[in-house]
């Protein structure tokens, strides 16, 4: 099973930490193609392989993958963008989306709310998510091996 992870790069990375706690669940799932996302070394500067390569490497990735996991908190552009194609592409979208509280409500895009492809579970911390996560992507890859 090969999953598609998306966070936010340019859009921001005060949420990297996460997005790196995030993967490692994901990779008890199957394969993720972009675990870097996770990674705190990647800047809004990030990999000097230009922005073509990027854009044409990340679809290739978006379109082998069997599911897209976008985590929405801070707004990007780019996430926007790939949720738009895998919706297209017909792939199951798992959005995770921190509302926030008091001062620091935050709302997310009705565009991806209000999409009735996309399934938006919201959150405060990622330990909270492995019943989501057995939800939309099954049971781990440990518990398979182990039934075979
Ligand atoms: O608009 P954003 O940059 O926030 O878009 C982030 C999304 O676009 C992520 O989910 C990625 O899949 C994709 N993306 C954007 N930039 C990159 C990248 N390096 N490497 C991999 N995926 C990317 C870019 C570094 C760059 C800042 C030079």
């Amino acid at each position: 099973m090969k999953i598609y992870f998306a966070g936010s790069i340019r859009g921001g990375r005060q949420d990297a930490a996460l997005y790196y706690e995030i993967v490692q669940q994901l990779q008890n799932y199957g394969e993720v193609f972009t675990e870097h996302i996770g990674n705190a070394e990647l800047t809004e500067l990030g990999e000097d392989v230009g922005d073509r390569y990027i854009h044409d490497r990340d679809l290739a990735w978006l379109k082998a993958a069997d599911y897209l996991v976008a985590e929405v908190t801070g707004p990007s552009l780019g996430v926007g963008y790939e949720i738009g194609k895998a919706t297209e592409w017909g792939k199951p979208v798992l959005c995770l989306y921190r509302p926030g509280n008091g001062d620091e409500r935050r709302l997310l895009s009705a565009m991806i709310s209000g999409c009735s492809s996309v399934t938006v579970q919201e959150y405060q911390n990622p330990g909270e998510l492995t019943r989501t996560f057995e939800q939309f992507l099954g049971v781990p890859k440990l518990m398979r091996a182990a039934k075979d």
